[in-house]
């Protein structure tokens, strides 16, 4: 197997299963060296709780950078999700030039907004700014929330076939190579993943579960980079994806008050035999 060296950059919650307690376990468990620079660390995401302590690591950045350049640390791909300020992106897209092997694959989650709305802590600048990071990626992975955000286009929350492709076609006219739109609706009982690549549309449907949980989104990219580096073609990286975090939601919804996070240690087995 080619043992792949990935890099992620996104916050740590150290309660609430999303970010980074998500995205490293599930990297490693997929074989991958997963190497993380931690954007902020926070006591708990900002979905629910309140009162979080919030230490931006903004400022530690170029000096990560310049050590890992000296170190000639380089990475096969550069995985990125919540960052914690617009200054952030500036030093991801710096990092993309300097840390990355010739073939490096820049996977974007914009993990700014759900459900019509953006996250605490973001307005529009963050917005422009994530605009020109999803440029950059070679698989950018939006819900349709960011994905309206991203294209300034209106939120709704049902939408037809032409709305789903109009918001892909602009995203992919900003720069983005290959675009996994995820939360994709078009019937009451099921959802599904949008994907195009290399020119190509696909739609994989699937069962929706009608609770919903904090935290799938970093689950399902987490896993679509896991099975991306392992071979998989986007496509079927996002059906491997998207069944494990079906089966994680299954697992989760069963807990007494666990409406903070994703349960995805439990279910990690069924992800892996899809490698
Ligand atoms: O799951 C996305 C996410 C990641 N990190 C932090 C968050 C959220 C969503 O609310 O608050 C800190």
């Amino acid at each position: 197997m080619d043992y792949q060296r990935v890099l992620t950059v996104q916050d740590i919650s150290c309660v609430g299963q999303c970010s980074l307690t998500v995205a490293l376990p599930i990297l490693s468990a997929c074989g991958l060296e997963t190497c993380i620079l931690p954007s902020a660390v926070l006591s708990t995401h900002t979905g629910g709780f309140t009162g979080y302590t919030f230490r931006d690591l903004t400022e530690d950045m170029p000096a990560i950078e310049a050590h890992w350049v000296k170190e000639k640390i380089r990475f096969d791909a550069v995985y990125t999700g919540y960052l914690g300020s617009a200054k952030q992106i500036d030093y991801v897209k710096s990092m993309l030039r300097s840390l990355s092997k010739p073939e490096c694959l820049a996977v974007v989650d914009p993990a700014m907004a759900d459900n019509g709305k953006l996250y605490v802590g973001f307005d529009e600048a963050f917005v422009g700014c994530m605009r020109t990071l999803a440029a950059e990626a070679d698989y950018l992975l939006p819900n349709i929330t960011e994905a309206a955000f991203l294209t300034g286009t209106e939120y709704r929350e049902s939408y037809d076939e032409a709305y789903a492709d109009a918001l892909a076609e602009k995203l992919l006219a900003l720069g983005a190579k290959n675009l996994i739109l995820t939360g994709v609706s078009f019937r009451p009982e099921t959802t599904g993943v949008l994907v195009f690549e290399k020119g190509e549309r696909k739609y994989y449907e699937h069962r929706k579960i009608a609770q919903g949980c904090h935290g799938t989104g970093d689950v399902y990219a987490s896993a679509f980079v896991g099975a991306l580096l392992r071979g998989k073609s986007a496509y079927e990286a996002a059906c491997i994806a998207a069944d494990y975090v079906v089966a994680c939601i299954e697992f989760t919804r069963r807990l007494p008050d666990h409406w903070y996070g994703v349960a995805f240690e439990p279910v990690l087995g069924e992800l892996m035999k899809k490698l």
